[in-house]
């Protein structure tokens, strides 16, 4: 029977009509296809890592936000976790700590790195319309805005697989971030999505979270057209 447009998805059609955003993920992107084929100049890499080093830098920022507009605590004993992954703890780093040594392996001194100095004007615009979406919407929507992570797994492979080969003037002890989330970001996503399929159950709902999950994927697709305009002269591929 043809279903009616304003029926609901089933929890196992709804997360396939996200999955199915998939090919919107900027693995996809020709800067990250030339990066993983081992195409980048170390100027290009110390590029992507410089700007990535905005948008890693303003997750805990944003995870920040998501706490102090939810009100569940049973959501916040959780997701408290991104905080200490990124910011680390006693004995733990953590991922910003992480990003700055895999700055330092590609040749970017902590200070430069940690500056800013290198953020290109529309990598800020992308990253801080992520920041203030987060701060600005409910906290369930920022909480599908993170279901990009949904695809990141094969991403951070990707590199541990072709960096280490291509690269081979990065020290691949400065690897160790994309180590670090292959367990972490399918933690994340599972309870991510967990409250997403939960929060978004009108067909309404359903369509919104398909909005929300479409921005996420063009602010992190508009971070790397900018860092491919800036350091290879070309527009991403569209
Ligand atoms: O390292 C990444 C990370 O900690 C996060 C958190 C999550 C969010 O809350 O939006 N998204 C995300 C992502 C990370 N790394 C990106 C990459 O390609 O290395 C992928 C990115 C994402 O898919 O949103």
């Amino acid at each position: 029977m043809e279903q009616s447009q304003d029926q609901p998805w089933t929890k196992d059609e709804f997360k396939q009509h996200l999955s199915a955003l998939e090919p919107r993920y900027h693995v996809h992107h020709s800067f990250h296809i030339m990066m993983n084929e081992g195409k980048l100049t170390p100027t290009q890499i110390r590029g992507w890592v410089a700007n990535r080093f905005y948008y890693q830098f303003n997750i805990p920022i944003k995870d920040a936000a998501i706490l102090s507009n939810c009100p569940d605590r049973e959501v916040r004993r959780i997701w408290i976790r991104r905080l200490i992954d990124q910011d680390g703890a006693e004995g733990d780093e953590g991922g910003l700590e992480a990003w700055i040594r895999l700055g330092i392996a590609c040749g970017i001194p902590r200070e430069e790195l940690t500056s800013l100095r290198l953020v290109l004007p529309a990598v800020r615009y992308a990253v801080d319309a992520y920041v203030n979406f987060a701060r600005t919407r409910p906290w369930q929507e920022s909480v599908c805005a993170s279901l990009t992570e949904m695809f990141a797994p094969q991403a951070h492979q990707d590199r541990l697989n072709t960096w280490p080969r291509h690269y081979q003037w990065i020290d691949p002890s400065g690897l160790e971030y994309f180590r670090s989330r292959l367990a972490q970001a399918p933690r994340d996503v599972e309870h991510g999505l967990a409250l997403t399929l939960q929060h978004f159950s009108t067909r309404r709902d359903q369509e919104r979270a398909l909005d929300i999950l479409r921005f996420k994927l063009d602010v992190l697709w508009s971070l790397l057209d900018a860092v491919q305009t800036c350091y290879c002269g070309t527009a991403g591929n569209g």
